[in-house]
């Protein structure tokens, strides 16, 4: 298993170590390497991974691209925030799509769907889209000046807060139905993110969710979190989710 993210995708494990011990003893986990070889490990994996994500933002950075890491718990709505989304931007400005999942290209073929390029991206065992995995989806994917991509990653709300795609901002999306404390629960994605969308609102008449609450933890984690409530169902708070994407671009272009 990966330390970093336990996702046991990471082939550094096989370790080589000899084999002058029995394996008949009983102690701990013979194959334990030391700790520090494993912070090593760590070391790089992320410093290797950084150096893809550098690539990335230069590419965006020329191409004049937001880049978008929507990160989430399975089924909190991202692609159908993406479909919503991409429905009131088409024709606007250039979008493209990478979904991230274990397995199949449904997501992909949701975004398609739409209209819009995507290319999905099936991690195997692995909870996390990395920078490599995204550099080789835009040898396909076109970027236009002005324009957005988002990239959708694995959906678990741990592993994908450690690892920097090049994007400009990562989006946690957390549906009413999972619960307040989530923030609280698993603080390093919510540090991670600039904006919070709160998904699934129009589910709240029928739920005990308690929405300042929630904002409440995740301010407490990240004071300078951005909030949106919405619904990706009704269409309710999508103007202010398409106009903090706006601000975003804006931002680009004087960091430019
Ligand atoms: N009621 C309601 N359901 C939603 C909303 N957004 C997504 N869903 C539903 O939640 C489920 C999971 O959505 P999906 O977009 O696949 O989530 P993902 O795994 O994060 O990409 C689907 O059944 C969606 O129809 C919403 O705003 N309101
Ligand atoms: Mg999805």
């Amino acid at each position: 298993m990966c330390s970093i993210c336990g996702c046991g995708e990471h082939k550094h494990h096989d370790h080589d170590h000899d084999h002058d011990h029995h394996h008949d003893h009983a102690h701990p986990h013979p194959h334990a390497p030391d700790q520090g070889r494993l912070l090593r490990i760590e070391q790089d994996i992320l410093s290797e991974n950084n150096r893809w994500a550098a690539l990335n933002r230069k590419t965006f950075q020329e191409q004049a691209t937001l880049a978008l890491n929507l990160v989430s718990s399975p089924g909190s709505g991202k692609t159908t925030l993406l479909v919503k989304t991409i429905g009131m931007l088409k024709g606007k400005m250039p979008l493209a799509v990478v979904e991230g999942d274990q397995q199949t290209a449904l997501d992909a073929q949701r975004i398609e769907a739409t209209g819009i390029p995507a290319h999905q991206v099936n991690t195997g065992k692995g909870c996390h889209l990395d920078a490599h995995m995204v550099r080789h989806a835009l040898e396909t994917l076109p970027l236009g000046e002005g324009g957005v991509l988002f990239i959708e990653n694995v959906g678990n709300l741990v592993c994908p807060a450690g690892f920097d795609l090049g994007e400009a901002a990562k989006v946690a999306v957390l549906s009413v139905t999972e619960g307040e404390d989530k923030p609280l629960k698993y603080p390093d994605m919510f540090r991670a993110a600039s904006l919070m969308i709160l998904n699934k609102i129009d589910l709240l008449p029928h739920l005990d969710f308690d929405v300042d609450a929630c904002i409440g933890y995740a301010k407490r984690v990240h004071p300078n979190i951005g909030v949106i409530k919405l619904s990706a169902r009704t269409g309710e708070g999508m103007e202010a989710w398409l106009a903090w994407i706006q601000a975003q671009q804006a931002l680009l272009r004087v960091a430019g």
